[in-house]
């Protein structure tokens, strides 16, 4: 056929450098951006093949998050919005690690084990990228691979990652999520927003201005973008947002949950990350102590803001949080015991976290380290809008709170602006400040740790990444330790998205953390 012809010219200029090996990870491919040319442009090959496989729009964002600028990555963005479905996964890494004169092959294999009609199909694929000066050339060799199996493009250059996932899926539902643009996404979440609000008269100036580190990234960009339509109800301050700095380097939101540090010493603030889709409170108090409030504090000011809502309204919804392993013990045990609400452990990525989520009327999901949104399913979304219409009173108060809710908050993937402006809301209303906030539950001390090993994945896990099955012998070792600190709990998972294992620990001192975290390293090496 010709077009396998063409595939193969048009890949010579992507050439693969030879032996070079990626895994599809966590979140896509990810590495130094000079070893991702034909990574790229295949990624926009098989973008195009699920776009005809699934008779819908594909997304491909092109960035590596909160690696450093020298890096990129890819990840692809399915129908409704979320993240390319597993058995694909394993395709994406079959296509990156094919050798020149073996690509087509591998190609030819995946469109007879999908079945796909090559003849007559439509196919379109919405491309998307970062702030990372590789970005560019790295989205054009996407746009190269869409082309070369005869795709329909769209570019929408600079944007966030939940940018695009909002775009993706906007389009796929004809626009019931939304208007499939950056205007979109701005006037629904400021109107959002701004019905929210208008329930908190009495905000004050400080409720209304909040400092916001950009990360010298995307979301920096983005959110001055977005201000005018918020009418002043939010006065964003922005530092590191990419005027000087350079992106994720002593600053962002992983910089400040690894290091526990602010990239400066302020009242309430808040840190994206080099895409957007991750967020982290926090400030320092009169005594200059610093004070984070992460994806678990997140995920507890969410629930509860809900679950009130949801005994005002009188709407009998199972509401859920889906936690991982690295979530704080305190957070588990108030969600639990404080607040009884049902809590699932899910294996890190949020891909793993949002298909636990989809079992409840209203799942609340968050990573520790700042990643997540809300579900709600179509059965309790109509029976919020039901309540809307229906109902009178504070019955109804509650049910429009909830409904405004819903449309401020970007359902397909965790939205660092769109959580913003949700807890921004949240405190609002509730009449809260973030020191408030965060006395709700003090967290263990923590620490997390990365360990370099000659083949990470030797170390297997079960029971969502909180013990290894393998080497023998090593949960019995870790157990060992573990026993000898108050408090403590300690797991190790291979990363997926660095050459690391990652070891965590938390106990009840500060000491007795890093002495754990430090022991089991040990045992780890
Ligand atoms: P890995 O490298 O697999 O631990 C990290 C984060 C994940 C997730 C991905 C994708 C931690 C401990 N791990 O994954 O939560 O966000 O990156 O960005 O924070
Ligand atoms: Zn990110």
């Amino acid at each position: 056929m010709a077009q396998w012809q063409e595939v193969s010219e048009k890949s010579k200029l992507h050439p693969k450098p030879v032996g070079l090996v990626l895994q599809y990870g966590t979140a896509g491919f990810r590495t130094n951006a000079d070893h991702l040319d034909h990574v790229m442009f295949r990624m926009g090959l098989l973008a195009t093949l699920r776009s005809i496989n699934t008779k819908a729009i594909i997304g491909v964002m092109v960035t590596a998050s909160h690696n450093p600028e020298e890096d990129n990555g890819v990840k692809l963005i399915d129908p409704m919005g979320e993240m390319l479905t597993p058995a694909w996964e394993v395709y994406a890494t079959q296509l990156a690690n094919a050798e020149q004169d073996h690509l087509i092959t591998v190609l030819k294999d995946l469109v007879q084990k999908e079945s796909i009609d090559l003849t007559n199909q439509e196919a379109e694929v919405f491309v998307g990228r970062d702030t990372r000066s590789s970005s560019a050339r790295l989205s054009d060799a996407v746009l190269d691979g869409v082309t070369a199996l005869d795709g329909r493009s769209k570019d929408y250059g600079l944007v966030t990652t939940p940018q695009l996932h909002y775009m993706v899926c906007c389009c796929n539902t004809r626009g019931g999520y939304g208007k499939a643009s950056v205007e979109g996404y701005y006037s629904k979440l400021s109107q959002a927003f701004i019905q929210l609000t208008k329930s908190a008269p009495n905000r004050t100036d400080d409720q209304k201005c909040l400092l916001v580190d950009g990360a010298n990234g995307i979301g920096a960009l983005k959110l001055r973008e977005m201000e005018p339509y918020l009418q002043g109800a939010l006065k964003v301050s922005l530092f590191c947002d990419g005027t000087g700095g350079k992106l994720n380097h002593q600053c962002g939101a992983d910089f400040v949950k690894v290091q526990q540090n602010s990239p400066k010493g302020i009242n309430r603030c808040c840190s994206f990350d080099g895409d957007a889709d991750r967020i982290v409170y926090y400030y320092s108090d009169d005594h200059g102590r610093f004070h984070l409030l992460d994806g678990d504090k997140i995920a507890t000011l969410i629930s509860t803001f809900l679950k009130e809502l949801l005994t005002k309204a009188g709407l009998d919804l199972k509401i859920a949080v889906v936690q991982t392993a690295y979530a704080n013990g305190s957070s588990t045990r108030y969600l639990e015991d404080t607040m009884k609400v049902i809590v699932r452990c899910a294996k890190t990525g949020v891909k793993h976290l949002h298909h636990v989520a989809q079992e409840f009327d209203i799942g609340v999901y968050f990573e520790a380290n700042g990643h997540g949104t809300v579900l709600f399913s179509k059965a309790a979304e109509e029976k919020i809008q039901q309540l809307c219409d229906d109902s009178e009173g504070e019955r109804q108060g509650a049910a429009t709170l909830l409904k405004n809710s819903v449309d401020l908050i970007n359902q397909t993937v965790g939205d660092a602006i769109s959580d913003m402006l949700l807890i921004e809301a949240i405190l609002a209303i509730k009449g809260m400040t973030v020191q408030q906030w965060d006395a709700i539950y003090t967290d263990l001390p923590n620490r997390q740790l990365k360990v370099k090993v000659s083949d990470r994945r030797v170390i297997d896990t079960k029971d969502a990444e909180r013990k290894t099955v393998s080497p023998a012998g090593l949960q019995e070792a870790i157990d060992r330790l573990v026993e000898r600190h108050q408090d403590g709990r300690s797991f190790v998972r291979p990363s997926g998205t660095e050459d690391v294992v990652r070891v965590y620990s938390e106990a009840a001192t500060q000491e007795s953390a890093d002495a754990l975290g430090h022991e089991v390293s040990l045992a780890v090496y």
